[in-house]
């Protein structure tokens, strides 16, 4: 087989890609080792940027996001027993989008199966080859038969445990990381969202956040410790000591019901430079993690698919390289302000277990500062509704 770009990985970075390739008739095939119900089963981010809706309408693919998205202008921060609202567009004149991932995805993968592009999923052992020359492949198995493309670049959207950044030799990559000591126990329930936007919660006991999916589904998570299992958290026991952590207004308002769907969520900042290797791209959750307190992640992996299509289109339409020799600089530049920003949250929000009473009342008084001062809210608000590509 051949054809221009082979993109690994059919989470929202490779189906982004491919959309926005096809439509602009630069041929792609996209390969995952899993199933589509098994990448539409992760429920993972909830909050679009609007770069990330920019790029969802130009793939042709947001039509039920304009219909069912929840745009948002305002977030609270809750500590003290108080909660206080950063009024988003006010602020900056923007807004986000309240839409799962799950269904950003699901959208993708309607629009690339109308499309009639090529995609093999439950595909083992896909690997680049000759990346560093001009002739690069892939090859994969599928079904006992091992397969070979041929093509011209290999779009690495394999997120952080693929092939693509493990097959960049040593020597030629430097990776920065940084582990948090604590997890995100989260949970869905098919009842009303505690309030009409998102909560952000600082405690004593840890932090906690009200998120949803829609008017009818919330989504919520405790910070927990990583030795925690599922099977300790009923959805009692999860209820009560979300309650804990939020103002009484919100606790005594907070309407509870079945999960059906629990998991615990490790949190670290990672990034890979550079992010380009020869006729190879890095994009998305493969080149850089973010602890999820700044709902970055999946916003981060549209920034990437932007400058990387940009490119791209400009070598096949004008034979220039200039576009894809720029890709890596201009991604990571915008990729380490969001690194800081979701940094800068988790540490502002979250209870590191060397905390004592004093780091407790810094991190409130950081809060109070904040929520009371213009300057200091607008730069939240900023990079919380996302800074320009
Ligand atoms: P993905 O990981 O989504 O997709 C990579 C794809 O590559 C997968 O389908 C995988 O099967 C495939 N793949 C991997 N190895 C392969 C191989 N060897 N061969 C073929 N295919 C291979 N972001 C937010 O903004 N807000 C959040 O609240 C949030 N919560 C998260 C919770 C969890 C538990 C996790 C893990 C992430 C969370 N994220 C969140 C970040 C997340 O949404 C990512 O940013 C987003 O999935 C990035 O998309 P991709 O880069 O496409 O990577
Ligand atoms: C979510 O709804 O899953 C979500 C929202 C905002 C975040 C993190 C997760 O910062």
């Amino acid at each position: 087989m051949r054809t221009q770009v082979v993109i690994i990985g059919s989470g929202p970075s490779g189906l982004l890609l491919g959309q926005l390739l096809t439509k602009a008739g630069i041929d792609n095939i996209i390969l995952d080792r899993v199933s589509p119900d098994y990448i539409l089963g992760r429920v993972r981010a909830g909050v679009l940027e609007e770069g990330m809706v920019s790029l969802m309408d130009q793939a042709g693919a947001s039509k039920r996001l304009h219909q069912e998205g929840l745009p948002h202008e305002g977030i609270s921060l809750a500590f003290d027993g108080q909660d206080h609202r950063i009024d988003l567009t006010k602020l900056t004149g923007k807004r986000v989008i309240v839409y799962g991932q799950t269904e950003v995805t699901q959208d993708l993968m309607d629009e690339r199966t109308k499309s009639g592009a090529q995609g093999f999923y439950e595909a083992q052992n896909v690997t680049p080859h000759d990346f560093d020359s001009d002739q690069p492949y892939v090859t994969f198995e599928k079904d006992g038969v091992t397969h070979r493309i041929d093509c011209d670049y290999i779009a690495g959207c394999d997120g952080y445990h693929g092939v693509c950044r493990k097959s960049v030799p040593e020597k030629s990559i430097q990776n920065f990381e940084k582990i948090y000591p604590f997890g995100w126990l989260g949970i869905l329930i098919d009842q009303p969202p505690v309030d009409h936007e998102l909560i952000y919660a600082n405690h004593p006991r840890g932090f906690a956040l009200c998120s949803m999916r829609s008017e009818t589904r919330s989504r919520y998570y405790i910070q927990c410790a990583l030795d925690e299992k599922i099977e300790d958290w009923s959805d009692e026991r999860f209820f009560d000591e979300l309650r804990r952590r939020l103002p009484a207004v919100h606790a005594d308002n907070l309407t509870t019901g079945a999960s059906f769907e629990k998991s615990i969520a490790p949190l670290r900042s990672f990034v890979a430079e550079p992010m380009r290797f020869g006729r190879m791209f890095l994009v998305g959750d493969a080149a850089h993690i973010v602890p999820p307190t700044g709902a970055k992640g999946l916003n981060l992996a549209a920034s990437d698919v932007h400058y990387l299509f940009e490119g791209l289109r400009e070598f096949y339409a004008e034979k220039s390289k200039a576009g894809v020799d720029a890709y890596s600089a201009r991604a990571l530049a915008r990729v380490w302000k969001a690194e800081r920003f979701s940094w800068s949250m988790t540490t502002m929000l979250h209870r590191f277990p060397e905390m004592g009473a004093f780091d407790q009342k810094i991190q409130e008084a950081d809060l109070e500062y904040l929520v009371h001062s213009t300057a200091a809210s607008t730069a939240l608000a900023e990079n919380y509704v996302g800074l320009t590509y």
